[in-house]
């Protein structure tokens, strides 16, 4: 039988397109040669280099699968993962802007939007220009968003906002913010708003204190009575199906990113145990140390594979919001106990940042939590398969 290949086991790489490939490469040259050598300082001192927008848009990164004439490439939705898989590797607070930006920000005004409004925005966050983030969850409701209390009255000329949204990324930077809120002109449905940075009543005060994503910038969104024209309303969607459409985008984006930085952890813990030697032989000489190397390779070429499988069936138009549910969950818990493992491996070596491999453990925590936590994703796949819901 032929040989197998360690790190790509299930050789994706024969399973991508050339187009693909070469989306990929691109992607993974600008992140190590300009990504990877800024990351330990921004994590340390809580910096999000604003200029990283403006060369992702450049290399064509942002609102990737958004059609060429609206500013973005008409990428696939694989092409799109494989580019959060390279982002991630890095950081997943990168990744976090990235997604957000295109599955949140881009892909809502894209769906949901008028003519005007996709003319007037998407160009812009296309280039990185404009920054944008995507409030849905608030104070008292994150996994229960359903709940929020944030409200558009009907005024004249459009509508009156109030309300608070918590733990939001990229909005202390933003200048476009799309905003969920029940709606009393839409018989209290929820309603996707588009408010521009500089209005009156609206404020986006950094969370200090984070110790994960530390090189993403979270804040709230405060509002108190904006006033939004009726042409910033996105007249295309209501109810939760809108914020879910966005985030189907962005959990399967998360799931290739995921095991991004879960592969940075896996082949830092192989080249550090080759490398360092106790007992008078390479700790990667040891069972144990093969056992979890072993499973690292095991969880990460089934992770890879199922993305990309997923990926297909975006492609097809046929991938179900509980397929999404499933890889985001076990790719985002598999990543983090990987990079638990990792840590480990590395001895006293593993809690210094110099080896990465703390960083990841931290962001990791927040990629299980947002975007629907771990047990969420658990009770949307045991309320498809029972038909019962556990929720409340
Ligand atoms: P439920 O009754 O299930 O559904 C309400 C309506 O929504 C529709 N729907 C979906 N539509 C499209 N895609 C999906 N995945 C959908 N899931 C539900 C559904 O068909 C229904 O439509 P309609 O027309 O009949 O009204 O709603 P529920 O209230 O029971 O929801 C429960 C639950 C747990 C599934 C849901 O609320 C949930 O997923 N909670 C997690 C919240 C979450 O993911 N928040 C993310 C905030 S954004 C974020 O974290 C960004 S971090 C980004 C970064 O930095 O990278
Ligand atoms: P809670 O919902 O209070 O959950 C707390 C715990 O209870 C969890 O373990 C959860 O699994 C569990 N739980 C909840 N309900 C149940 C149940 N029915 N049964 C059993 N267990 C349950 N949101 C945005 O809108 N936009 C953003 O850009 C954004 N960026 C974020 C960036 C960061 C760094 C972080 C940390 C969060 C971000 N979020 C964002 C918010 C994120 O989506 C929420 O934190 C997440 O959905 C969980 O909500 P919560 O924090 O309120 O936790």
């Amino acid at each position: 039988p032929p040989a197998m290949i360690w790190e790509d086991a299930f050789l994706i790489e024969d399973q991508l397109t050339e187009e693909e490939r070469m989306i990929r490469d691109a992607a993974r040259a600008y992140c190590q040669d300009k990504l990877q050598p800024r990351v330990t300082e921004a994590n340390r001192n809580e910096v999000f280099h604003r200029e990283i927008m403006t060369e992702m848009g450049a290399l064509g990164l942002l609102g990737s699968t958004i059609p060429e004439e609206l500013g973005g490439v008409g990428a696939n939705y694989v092409s799109y993962g494989l580019v959060a898989r390279e982002v991630e590797r890095v950081d997943s607070g990168y990744r976090s802007a990235m997604s957000v930006q295109s599955s949140l920000v881009m892909h809502p005004i894209f769906a949901y939007g008028t003519d005007e409004q996709r003319q007037k925005y998407l160009p812009k966050l296309a280039s990185g220009e404009w920054v944008g983030c995507f409030g849905l969850t608030e104070p008292d409701h994150g996994s229960d968003p359903g709940g929020m209390l944030t409200r558009a009255k009907q005024v004249d000329g459009g509508y009156s906002i109030s309300g608070a949204k918590n733990w939001i990324t990229n909005s202390p930077i933003a200048d476009v913010f799309v905003v969920w809120a029940k709606s009393d002109a839409h018989d209290g449905a929820i309603k996707g708003f588009v408010l521009e940075k500089g209005i009156k009543g609206l404020n986006a005060p950094k969370i200090e204190g984070k110790f994960s994503l530390r090189a993403s910038t979270t804040g709230m969104i405060q509002m108190d009575e904006v006033f939004v024209p009726e042409e910033n309303l996105l007249p295309n969607v209501s109810g939760l199906a809108g914020p879910f459409g966005c985030l189907n985008r962005a959990r399967y984006g998360i799931a290739w990113g995921a095991m991004g930085a879960a592969e940075f952890c896996w082949h830092a813990a192989r080249d550090y145990t080759l490398e360092r030697k106790q007992f008078g032989k390479p700790l990667a000489q040891t069972q144990l140390i093969q056992k979890k190397l072993a499973d690292m390779q095991t969880e990460i070429s089934l992770g890879l594979q199922g993305c990309l499988r997923l990926g297909r069936l975006f492609d097809e138009h046929r991938a179900p919001a509980e397929l999404i549910s499933l890889m985001k969950r076990n790719n985002c818990g598999k990543a983090l106990d990987i990079a638990r493992v990792s840590r480990d491996m590395h001895g006293g070596n593993g809690v210094s940042d110099e080896y990465g491999v703390i960083r990841h453990v931290m962001n990791l925590e927040a990629v299980n939590t947002y975007e629907g936590t771990h047990d969420v994703h658990a009770l949307i796949l045991g309320r498809a398969q029972t038909g019962l819901q556990a929720f409340m």
